[in-house]
């Protein structure tokens, strides 16, 4: 939100040192101790002020806890985040962002929480959320696109997941179609994408994204673990959450806006790139046959792409997979 607070994080953060209380009243048109109670509340959110006679103010630290702030402070993006609700716990981000889609909140708002009691997969299954460990975050979307286009974001999300943990997780991730993000064959993040259409055009999406980034495995459940791992145990590295959740808004924008305006091909050549065996033989089981097939990458409709061993080539789009010997379903 372009609020108060926001803009006074925003001076603070781009000033070279300290900003005095009279140029921050001038600049956010407040009073003085207007200003000073701002500062009193991050500090009650974390943040580590200095405040001193004749020179002004100057942030020596942000929190290590997620907050709008600490998410806001530093965030660079033109137009994702700029709008953005944290909660400490709700039922479901998704949730909230239909509401407030409905409220007619604008496209890049961000729904972010510490925890989820009811966090959901497709088909109302249940994701686990658990209290501070992960990223659990729906982002609402208004593109000018028509309703069949909408997988295409999932296949974006996923491509923009991938890179992310590549770079600063240095795993080497894999997108299992159509919407999970695995390392070593597990499982550490998964895509949800609920679409409001009217007359062939999207009035909304809320892309939800759930991501076990500081789970130890044991605080995996245990009917989880054999398909479920954190980025924590797949890197041997504890992140932070704001930072990841930063770094992740800032490459999604890039993403979204070259999509927008260059069209599909770049998501399929980095999703092609990441794709879960594809150019490798899966067994492919449908309600009218079951067969072996080389997965050959995916479709602008977001449809994957199998040929058989006849050479004929079939759109997928929806089919349970047999990943193979050793493969994400191998228990
Ligand atoms: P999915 O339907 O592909 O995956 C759900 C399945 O994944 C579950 O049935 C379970 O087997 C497994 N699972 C559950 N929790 C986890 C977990 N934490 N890690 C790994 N595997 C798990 C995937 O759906 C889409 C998930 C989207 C979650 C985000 S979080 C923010 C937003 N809010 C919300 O309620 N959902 C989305």
């Amino acid at each position: 939100m372009e609020s108060t607070r926001n803009r006074l994080i925003q001076l603070l953060d781009k000033a070279d040192g300290y900003v005095s209380g009279q140029q921050l009243s001038e600049q956010l048109d407040i009073s003085r101790t207007a200003v000073w109670k701002h500062m009193k509340e991050l500090e009650k959110d974390g943040y580590k002020i200095e405040a001193l006679q004749r020179k002004g103010y100057r942030i020596l630290s942000s929190p290590n806890k997620v907050s709008g702030n600490t998410v806001q402070w530093g965030l660079n993006t033109k137009w994702l985040g700029h709008n953005l609700y944290h909660y400490e716990e709700v039922n479901s981000t998704q949730e909230i962002a239909h509401q407030l889609a409905k409220q007619g909140k604008p496209h890049g708002t961000v729904i972010i929480a510490d925890e989820q009691v009811k966090g959901k997969g497709r088909m109302s299954r249940p994701w686990h959320s658990p209290k501070g460990k992960g990223i659990w975050m729906s982002i609402l979307l208004r593109p000018d696109l028509a309703p069949v286009q909408a997988p295409q974001l999932t296949l974006l999300a996923a491509t923009v997941l991938a890179e992310v943990f590549a770079k600063v997780f240095k795993v080497t991730p894999q997108i299992k179609w159509p919407n999970d993000i695995l390392v070593a064959h597990k499982k550490v993040s998964g895509i949800l994408t609920e679409m409001q259409a009217e007359h062939d055009q999207i009035q909304y999406v809320v892309l939800g994204i759930g991501i076990n980034v500081n789970q130890n495995e044991d605080e995996i459940p245990v009917d989880l673990r054999h398909i479920a791992s954190s980025l924590k145990v797949e890197s041997d590295q504890e992140c932070s959450i704001t930072d990841t959740i930063q770094d992740l808004l800032h490459q999604f924008e890039i993403t979204y806006d070259q999509f927008m305006t260059q069209g599909f091909q770049h998501v399929k050549t980095v999703w092609e790139k990441y794709g879960y065996k594809i150019g490798e033989q899966v067994t492919i089981k449908t309600m009218r046959k079951e067969w072996d097939a080389v997965l050959v990458g995916i479709e602008p409709d977001g449809a994957l792409k199998a040929r058989d061993i006849n050479g004929e080539e079939e759109k997928l789009y929806s089919a349970e997979i047999q990943w193979g010997k050793g493969g994400y379903n191998a228990k």
